[in-house]
């Protein structure tokens, strides 16, 4: 690809701004950076960029030059209906993702990871087994490092696990994966989506530009996943817990069977540490694609043996008067509050935060059979409690302190205090992992 003197916009200076200009910068573009933010507020950003000639345009979108640039870098976070965008479309700008960019520079077998749930610990597991396997491994995109460090870092890499968000589907236009997962799909982000089947429709872009050559791993037991992988170009290789499959990974009495073109491999799950039936979807869907792509079997499953949940997934954080506390600040959407609803009784639940427009119905049935106190926090809190609140006794809380608080006084003894929100967290908190540090501070505190 040659970018040298190219008019690129970058849109978005976070994370992914940042490396995409840096990026562009090294290839001898002549680079924009344009984000709403003031300057003030982008002082890390900039202070990162500074010595390189690049031009910014803050606190604003200006449509002359989105018009007038070779190519446009889109940030996740920017949302594809921006009129600046669709009027730079209109002129025939080339408009594309930073997945898209580092994958036209990515030369190492990329596998790449997506679904509403589990893309961080599935990547993580795959990453790890990689390295496990001997292989000079790059792990990166939503998991918080720009797929571009790829490219930027001038190594030679032998394997790239890549996780990936919708967002960051919705400007690929040759973005390949030789191996790519789809591990389940329900209602998320409707809060920047028209509808749940435009959610879905990026989602499935993952396997637009794959062939026959390549795979599609896909969860066999998810019926919309299993619907939409009927027409897809890759080879399938479905992975089940429930059925017994010719070709695909699956899992009976306690045991994880790989077949492929023939061949079996056989993996006791009695000894994993990671908890969850869900967990042993995510391992499934690692393990399928490390093998697919070479590891060895005794590595890969040495690998999974040892691997531990990651924080602020269904943690364990204390007990206090036989009541046992866990926090799942991650859990951002319905499907995974289901998951960890199902892996417990007697629960009292402490969810709510930032609402993404989603219904929050799927959930009756759990709460129903499980949650004896739902206790609730932040702006979703009154759309919640109209969608959830006769299911159970019900009750708002100002903060999530007082939500502990209230928990510990409510849940009888061999109950569980549980927060897992079901929303995203910049209602009240930065971001997940600073609501999972109040909310455990909270627990200490009782
Ligand atoms: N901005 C504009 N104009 C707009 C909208 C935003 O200028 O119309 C600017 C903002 O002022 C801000 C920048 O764009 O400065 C934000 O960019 P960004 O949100 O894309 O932030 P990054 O730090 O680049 O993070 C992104 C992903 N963020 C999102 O998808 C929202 C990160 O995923 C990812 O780790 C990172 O790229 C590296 O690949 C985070 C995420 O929340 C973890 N992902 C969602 C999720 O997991 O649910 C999809
Ligand atoms: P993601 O990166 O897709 O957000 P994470 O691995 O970070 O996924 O997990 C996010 C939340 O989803 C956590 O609450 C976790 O317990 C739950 N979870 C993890 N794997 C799955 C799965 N396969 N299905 C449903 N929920 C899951």
């Amino acid at each position: 690809m040659e970018y040298k003197n190219k008019k690129a916009l970058i849109v978005g200076l976070a994370k992914t701004g940042v490396a995409s200009a840096r990026f562009m910068a090294s290839k001898g573009a002549r680079v924009t950076v344009t984000d709403m933010r003031s300057k003030s507020a982008l002082a890390d950003q900039l202070a990162e960029l500074a010595g390189l000639d690049i031009v910014y345009e803050l606190e604003q979108h200006n449509e002359t030059t989105f018009r007038a640039s070779d190519l446009i870098v889109v940030s996740p976070g920017v949302p594809m209906d921006l009129p600046q965008l669709v009027a730079a479309q209109r002129t025939g700008a080339e408009i594309i993702s930073e997945i898209e960019l580092a994958a036209r520079f990515i030369d190492a077998p990329l596998a790449a990871i997506t679904g509403t749930n589990g893309k961080t610990t599935t990547t993580t597991i795959l990453g790890t087994i990689f390295k496990h396997n001997g292989y000079h491994t790059f792990v990166g995109g939503n998991i918080g490092d720009p797929l571009i460090g790829v490219a930027e870092s001038r190594q030679i890499w032998d394997q790239v696990v890549a996780e990936i968000s919708s967002f960051q589907l919705e400007w690929i236009t040759s973005f390949r994966p030789t191996v790519a997962a789809l591990l389940n799909l329900s209602e998320d982000h409707l809060d920047r989506y028209p509808d749940y089947q435009s959610y879905i429709h990026a989602k499935l872009r993952i396997f637009e530009n794959q062939t026959e050559d390549d795979f599609a791993v896909v969860n066999r037991d998810d019926p919309l996943v299993w619907q939409h992988a009927q027409n897809l170009k890759a080879s399938l290789f479905p992975f089940s817990r429930k059925i017994e499959l010719e070709e695909g990974i699956f899992c009976t009495d306690g045991v994880i069977v790989y077949r492929h073109n023939g061949h079996e491999e056989c993996f006791p799950t009695a000894a994993i540490r990671l908890q969850g039936v869900h967990n042993l979807e995510n391992i499934m869907a690692a393990t399928a694609c490390a093998l697919l792509l070479g590891c060895r079997p005794d590595e890969t499953f040495e690998t999974i043996l040892c691997f531990e949940a990651l924080h602020h997934r269904m943690e364990f954080v204390r007990e206090v008067n036989n009541v046992r506390y866990f926090e799942d600040s991650k859990a951002t959407n319905v499907g995974s509050v289901e998951k960890a609803l199902e892996s417990f009784t007697d629960i009292t639940l402490i969810a709510g935060g930032k609402d993404k427009g989603g219904s929050y119905t799927p959930l009756a049935a759990l709460i129903q059979e499980r949650v004896r106190h739902l206790i609730l926090i932040g702006e979703a809190a009154k759309r919640m409690a109209d969608e959830l609140g006769s299911l159970t006794d019900t009750r708002c809380a100002a903060t999530l302190e007082e939500a502990v608080e209230l928990a510990a006084q409510l849940t009888a003894s061999g109950g569980t205090v549980l927060m897992s929100p079901a929303c995203s967290s910049f209602d009240m908190f930065k971001d997940y992992e600073e609501r999972a540090q109040r909310f455990i501070a909270a627990v200490k505190a009782l």
